[in-house]
């Protein structure tokens, strides 16, 4: 009977159970069949519908007949070159917060409170300069590969479009995403001008480890120094290992050759790897076998933690989630049902699973993941609630392939000690109060 009902897609009065504290729902609640499609009686309550307002005749009459909107009365616009968003959409824009001493160092942060999916609009893709956004005609760019190889290659971007290629549908994330979380109270930002110096692009191009067999490694080699074409000519080292496995000389970034902001017309690509790793407008690889101790990888991205010791190269990414709606600065619509979602990702391959609270961490249940979940990828999950209208706290935790569990913030916070500015991963908290505001806390 049960498998029957299933089948047709119809809901039971034993989905409406809440499966964990404050309201949460089975995680397939909103794929069954019966409720995307009116049978929604018990679930809204009085009406049938879930969001939608019910139509009487004479209003479906006067809508389709008398009432014509404005843009139903004349030809649309004519064709465009390069399409741009509906003005409509115009403050869903990245939030700049650059150095006001040099205007070219800084970040852009991506509003991923604002998007759905899992790919990341390149205009959207978060910033992180060091020294601006360098005007490169690609044409007279090239790629040098020297050190301990047997034959020193220099490579145009022609030559490089030529070789066979790869796509990777994967996340970059600045090491020092979500470091706001390091403060001892909580700020107020959107979730994605607090946790946006991350986001997710497919990117195509040439695998590194295929240029590097032409260059043949000397076997001693177990350093690459990555340097680029930048106003500092920003360096940075990498193992080897790395290199063969699944790095990418990208090109292409969802299709369309990289934006200037994230590296045209070319940038190494680390899947999984701490963003600054990632050097953009690359421009030489020195293979050799020590690293090169630049600032970025001493100075910066590392930490000073509690015992004293510098924890340095925490190349992979640690698992990590957010609810991006509701998040920050959302108001809710009243008490009733809602779908929490956001997005987990690891450095260190799939997210297997995602939790979620409602009452603060006292009880959790399984959000829905949606497909496709990738290795190294941004993961959308979802779960359905209905809130009381009490004051609530969400939270959603992530497992990756590896076994590891994003922490509790109190838990990376006595780990890591508090002289830490980067790597912040911790479960992210929003309160919902009464009156229907999100605002983030720390419990
Ligand atoms: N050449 C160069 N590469 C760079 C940087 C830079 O300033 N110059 N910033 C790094 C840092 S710290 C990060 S987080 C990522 C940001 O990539 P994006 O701007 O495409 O998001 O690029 C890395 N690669
Ligand atoms: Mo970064």
């Amino acid at each position: 009977m049960a498998k029957k009902q299933e089948e047709s897609g119809s809901f039971t009065s034993n989905d409406l159970t809440p499966v964990a504290g404050g309201g949460l729902l089975d995680r397939r609640l909103f794929l069954k069949r019966g409720l995307m499609f009116g049978s929604a009686t018990a679930l809204a309550g009085t009406a049938g519908n879930l969001f939608a307002e019910e139509t009487a005749l004479e209003k479906v009459v006067e809508n389709k007949i008398t009432s014509k909107a404005p843009w139903m009365l004349k030809p649309g616009k004519p064709f465009s070159n390069y399409g741009q968003p509906s003005p409509y959409e115009s403050e869903v824009i990245r939030w700049i917060s650059a150095n006001a001493m040099a205007s070219g160092n800084g970040v852009s942060w991506c509003p991923l409170h604002e998007l759905e999916g899992i790919i990341t609009p390149n205009g959207l893709h978060y910033e992180r300069h060091h020294n601006g956004v360098p005007e490169i005609d690609p044409a007279q760019h090239q790629l040098l590969i020297h050190g301990m190889v047997e034959k020193p290659l220099t490579f145009s971007i022609d030559a490089l479009k030529r070789y066979p290629m790869e796509s990777r549908i994967c996340f970059i994330e600045c090491g020092g995403n979500s470091n706001a979380g390091w403060n001892s109270r909580p700020v107020q930002s959107a979730a994605g001008h607090f946790h946006g110096l991350v986001s997710c692009s497919e990117w195509t191009g040439v695998p590194l480890s295929v240029v590097l067999n032409e260059a043949s490694l000397d076997p001693k080699a177990s350093w690459i120094i990555a340097e680029a074409a930048d106003g500092i000519a920003m360096n940075i080292s990498f193992p080897v290992e790395k290199a063969m496995d699944d790095a990418i000389l990208a090109l292409y970034q969802n299709g369309e050759r990289i934006r200037p902001e994230n590296g045209y017309p070319l940038r190494l690509l680390l899947p999984g790897w701490e963003g600054v790793t990632n050097v953009k407008w690359l421009r030489r690889l020195q293979v050799t076998d020590q690293p090169v101790m630049s600032r970025n990888e001493t100075a910066k991205y590392t930490e000073l933690m509690p015992d004293g010791k510098v924890r340095q190269f925490t190349f992979e990414m640690d698992a990590k989630s957010l609810i991006t709606s509701p998040s920050a600065g959302q108001e809710m619509h009243g008490p009733g049902y809602y779908q929490i979602t956001g997005l987990a990702w690891s450095g260190k391959g799939k997210i297997t699973k995602v939790e979620v609270s409602a009452d603060g961490g006292m009880t959790w249940a399984e959000a829905e993941l949606q497909e496709p979940v990738l290795s190294k990828c941004f993961t959308r999950f979802r779960m359905p609630w209905k809130w009381d209208g009490e004051l609530a706290v969400i939270k959603s935790r992530a497992k990756d392939e590896t076994g590891y569990v994003q922490p509790e913030r109190d838990v990376l916070v006595k780990e890591r000690g508090r002289h830490g500015y980067f790597h912040y991963n911790a479960i992210v908290s929003w309160e919902i109060v009464p009156e229907g505001y999100v605002n983030h806390v720390y419990s």
